[in-house]
C-alpha cells in the first residue's frame, strides 16, 4: 500500500463518486494520506497578510473554535480580528463540506474541534521535544484526551511563495505500536484521575490516552527511529491539500511555513474497518478494553 493517494479534485464540496468515496475511505484507514494536487484555498487580499509570522506573537498557532466563533493565539488588531476569522471560519466550513461529500459513511460520528493557520516556519523552530512535530510520531493531545476517538486532520499549504511543505512519513501503525508497546509503562494507580484533578487533562485520561501518549513520547524520544526515516520525505506544493488519520500516520513536518488545518474527531464505531483504529490494536496488545 503506498502511503500516499492522489485523488483529483478542485473544489471544497462538489459531487465525488461512490467508487472515489469508498477507495478514499478504506485508504485513509489503512494508514494512507490523501492527497489534493489541486485542492487549493483561496485567500483575499486582505487576508494574506495574515500570513506572517508576527501574528502569533508567542503561541506557534492562530487558533479557532468553530462552535463558539472563538479565535485564540492572535496578535492582531480588534478589526482585523474580525477578519481573521473570517478565513478560518470559511476554511472550517470548507474542510466539514470535503469530508461530508468524501466519506459520507462518518457524517453521524464526525465531529468538528479546532481549526489552525500555521505561519511560523517549521524548520528551526524552537520547541520543548514533546511539541516538536519534526519528530516523527503519531498524535495525542496531552491536555485533551480523545477518549477513543480518532485525530482526522485536514492540511492545506497556503504558501504565498510557492514553498511546499515538506513532510517524512513513517510506517504503519501496527508496525510501530507493536515494536514500542512493551516498554510502555502501565498507568499508575490514581494518575489519570489526579492529572484531571490539577488540571493537567480537560478531562479524565483513559487507559488509550495514557498508552498513546506514552507511544507518542516514546518515538519522538527514540533517536535511531527518527533517523531510519530521514529520508522518507513527502512534498505538498503550495496550493495543494491533503487528509489523514494522524494518531495513525506516522508523521512528521520538516520545513515549511503557512499552512491551514482542521481537526475532526471520528468514532471508532463510525469506521468502516473498526479494527484499523489504534484503539483497536492497542486493546490487542494489552488483552483488554483500554477506553
Ligand atoms: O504542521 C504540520 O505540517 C504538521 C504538524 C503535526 O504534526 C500535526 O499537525 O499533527
Ligand atoms: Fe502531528
Amino acid at each position: 500500500m503506498s502511503p500516499i493517494l492522489p485523488i483529483e479534485l478542485c473544489t471544497w464540496g462538489g459531487e465525488i463518486p461512490q467508487a472515489t468515496q469508498v477507495a478514499a475511505t478504506d485508504a485513509l484507514e489503512a494508514g494512507s494520506v490523501l492527497f489534493f494536487p489541486n485542492l487549493s484555498f483561496e485567500l483575499t487580499e486582505t487576508e494574506r497578510a495574515f500570513l506572517s509570522p508576527e501574528i502569533v506573537g508567542s503561541s506557534k498557532n492562530v487558533n479557532y473554535d468553530p462552535k463558539s466563533g472563538k479565535v485564540g493565539g492572535a496578535n492582531v488588531a480588534a478589526m482585523k480580528l474580525h477578519e481573521l476569522r473570517g478565513l478560518m471560519d470559511r476554511f472550517a466550513t470548507a474542510t466539514r463540506e470535503l469530508l461530508s461529500t468524501l466519506l459520507p459513511t462518518y457524517r453521524n460520528g464526525l465531529h468538528q474541534a479546532r481549526t489552525s493557520l500555521r505561519p511560523v516556519e517549521v524548520a528551526g523552530r524552537k520547541q520543548t521535544w514533546r511539541k516538536d512535530d519534526t519528530r516523527l510520531h503519531v498524535d495525542s493531545f496531552p491536555s485533551q484526551p480523545s477518549r477513543g476517538k480518532r485525530i482526522l486532520r485536514v492540511f492545506c499549504n497556503v504558501n504565498p511563495d510557492g514553498r511546499p511543505r515538506v513532510w517524512k512519513v513513517g510506517e504503519q501503525f501496527d508496525t510501530v505500536a507493536r515494536k514500542y508497546w512493551p516498554a510502555l509503562r502501565a498507568p499508575l494507580p490514581g494518575e489519570r484521575g489526579l492529572l484531571a484533578a490539577i488540571r493537567v487533562t480537560k478531562s479524565v485520561r483513559t487507559r488509550y490516552d495514557h498508552y498513546m501518549l506514552k507511544l507518542h513520547d516514546a518515538m519522538k524520544l527514540d533517536p535511531v527511529y527518527q533517523a531510519r526515516f530521514a529520508s522518507a520525505t513527502h512534498l505538498f506544493p503550495a496550493g495543494s491539500s491533503w487528509v489523514c488519520f494522524t494518531d495513525q500516520v506516522s508523521h512528521a513536518a520538516v520545513s515549511g511555513a503557512h499552512q491551514l488545518e482542521q481537526t475532526f474527531m471520528v468514532d471508532v464505531n463510525a469506521l468502516r474497518n473498526p479494527a484499523s483504529a489504534p484503539l483497536r490494536v492497542l486493546e490487542s496488545l494489552a488483552g483488554r478494553k483500554l477506553a
